[in-house]
Formats: C-alpha cells, structure tokens, sequence
C-alpha cells in the first residue's frame, strides 16, 4: 500500500478506509491532501479485493473546508488558469464502488462539499454542516450551491450559504442531508457495519445500484426508468443473480462471487 502524509488508509475485509488526517489544521483540505485523497479512492476502486470505500476525519472534524492559508494567496489567474484549488475535487465522481461519508464534528465548506460527493453520509451526534464561505468573500466552489439544494431543498441551502449557519446533525437527518445519525463514539463501528453489509453484497450489483441512482440526479423520469430497467435485465446475466436467488429458494445464505 501507498504511503501518505496527510491522509491514513487501511483495509477491514471488503471495506477500505481512507482517514483525514491534518489534525492540526481541522483536516483542512490542501492540494496535497487532495492529491492523496485521489490517489487513494483511485486505487481502492482499482482494487477487486474492495467493494466499499469509507472517508472519515476525527472527532473534531470530518473537514474544516479548503484550507484558508493556501487560498489567501491566490488571485483570479491563478485560480482560474491553474488546478490549484480544484484538483482532484472530480477524482471522487469517478469512483465506481459506493463512498460513505463517516462524519464526525465540523463539516464546513469543501468539507461539507466533499462529504456530499459522497453516496451517503452517517453522521455523528456531534456532527456540524454549513457552507461558510461567504464569510471569506467567495461562494461555494465544490458544488455546495448545487448538492445542497437537491439535498435539503433550496429554502435551507439559500439560508445556510448566505447567513453561513451551521446544521447540526439531527436537522441534517430531519433535512435529508445524512442517512443516520450514530453515537459519536459509535461512528466508524456503525459505519463500518454497514459498509460491510454492502462488502458482502455482489460488487458488480453494487455498481450498478450506485450507477442507477446516480443516474437520477441527470435525466427525467422516464429516461432514468429505461436506463435502470436495461441494468435490471443486465443483472440476470450475471453469476451472482443465478446464486442469490438459488439461495432463496434453498433457505442458505447467498455466497456472491462478484461475477
Ligand atoms: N483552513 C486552514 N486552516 C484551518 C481551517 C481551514 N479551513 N479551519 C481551521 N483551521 C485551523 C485554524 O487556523 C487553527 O490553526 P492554528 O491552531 O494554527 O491557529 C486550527 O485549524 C484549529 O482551528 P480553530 O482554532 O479555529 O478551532 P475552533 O474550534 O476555535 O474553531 C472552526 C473551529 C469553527 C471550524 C474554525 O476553525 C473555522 O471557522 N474554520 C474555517 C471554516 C471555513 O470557513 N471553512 C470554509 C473554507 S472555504 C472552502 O472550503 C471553499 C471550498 C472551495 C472548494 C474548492 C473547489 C473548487
């Protein structure tokens, strides 16, 4: 395995787990923390051992957002012309295998944006989410004004980007922002329970849930309704569909082979 400096990765069963790891800055999110974070998620999907990928920070912060002290520096043209900033930020829509977000306290700005990039997001009892960035001069640049609203409706995300208050956990839960809300010192257990769940499902079947549900969000109703009944008509072509429902019919435990 790889190794990093701002990130920790480690591997439990099916599940990897890639760890924020710039605790002294909040988990900040720098070029080099990007780079890392893509490196990561790039290999874990690469890698067929692997069918779930967790992202989580400490019990401070999932993420405190961009790191401040790198952007002051830049102007436009830098930002503009370069990747500087961005880099890396569209490595995670790429990954194919399910990404959970275990957040545990601040959740802000790119942090939060990062976590809704996310498929889905198990939140600690401590968790904290909000879109700050008008309060440095800027707007959201990872999505916020775009994942937000689709997420909570556009009512609570005009308020949270344009007053920069916070979402505790349980109004993200009651908003639709967070799948389930945990202890916060029950957080990764949860979540790697679940994770685990989804480890012991068939992979490519796991794919295409993502991939269909994913495909919601970027057409009507009617387009999204015939591109998930092709992949369900696909999904009978493979191994694991004949052994899923043969273990049904013979009350055993499905043993998928990811084929
Ligand atoms: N960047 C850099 N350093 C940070 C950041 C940050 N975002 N957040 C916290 N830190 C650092 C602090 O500077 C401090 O460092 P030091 O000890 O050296 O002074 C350390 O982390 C601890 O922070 P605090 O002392 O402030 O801790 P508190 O518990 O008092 O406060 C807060 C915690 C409320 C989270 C506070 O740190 C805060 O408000 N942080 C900034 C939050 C913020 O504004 N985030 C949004 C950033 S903008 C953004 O994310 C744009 C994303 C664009 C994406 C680009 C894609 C294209």
């Amino acid at each position: 395995m790889m190794s990093y400096e701002t990130i920790l990765t480690s591997t439990d069963g099916r599940v990897g787990v890639i760890t924020l790891n710039r605790p002294k800055a909040l988990n900040a999110l720098n070029d080099q923390l990007m780079d890392e974070l893509g490196a990561a998620l790039l290999s874990f999907d690469a890698d067929n051992n692997i069918s779930c990928i967790v992202i989580t920070g400490s019990e401070k912060a999932f993420a405190a957002g961009a790191d401040i002290g790198m952007m002051s520096k830049y102007n436009f043209t830098d930002v503009y012309k370069s990747d500087y900033i961005t880099k890396n930020w569209e490595t995670i829509r790429k990954i194919r295998k399910p990404v959970i977000a275990a957040v545990a306290g601040y959740a802000l700005g790119g942090g939060c944006e990062l976590a809704m990039m996310c498929d889905f997001i198990i939140a600690a009892d401590n968790a904290k989410f909000g879109q700050p960035e008008i309060k440095l001069g800027i707007i959201p640049g990872a999505g916020g004004s775009q994942r937000l609203p689709r997420a909570v409706s556009k009512s609570k995300a005009m308020d949270m980007c344009l007053t920069a208050r916070m979402m505790d956990a349980n109004e993200a839960e009651r908003a639709g922002l967070v799948s389930r809300v945990v202890a916060a010192d029950k957080l990764l257990e949860e979540t790697m329970a679940a994770a685990k769940i989804i480890g012991e499902m068939s992979l490519p079947i796991v794919m295409m849930v993502k991939e269909s549900i994913n495909a919601s969000f970027e057409s009507s109703l009617s387009e999204g309704i015939h591109f998930e009944r092709r992949l369900f008509h696909s999904t009978f072509a493979t191994e694991d569909q004949k052994e899923g429902m043969a273990a049904f019919v013979e009350k055993r435990p499905a043993k998928f082979k990811h084929q």
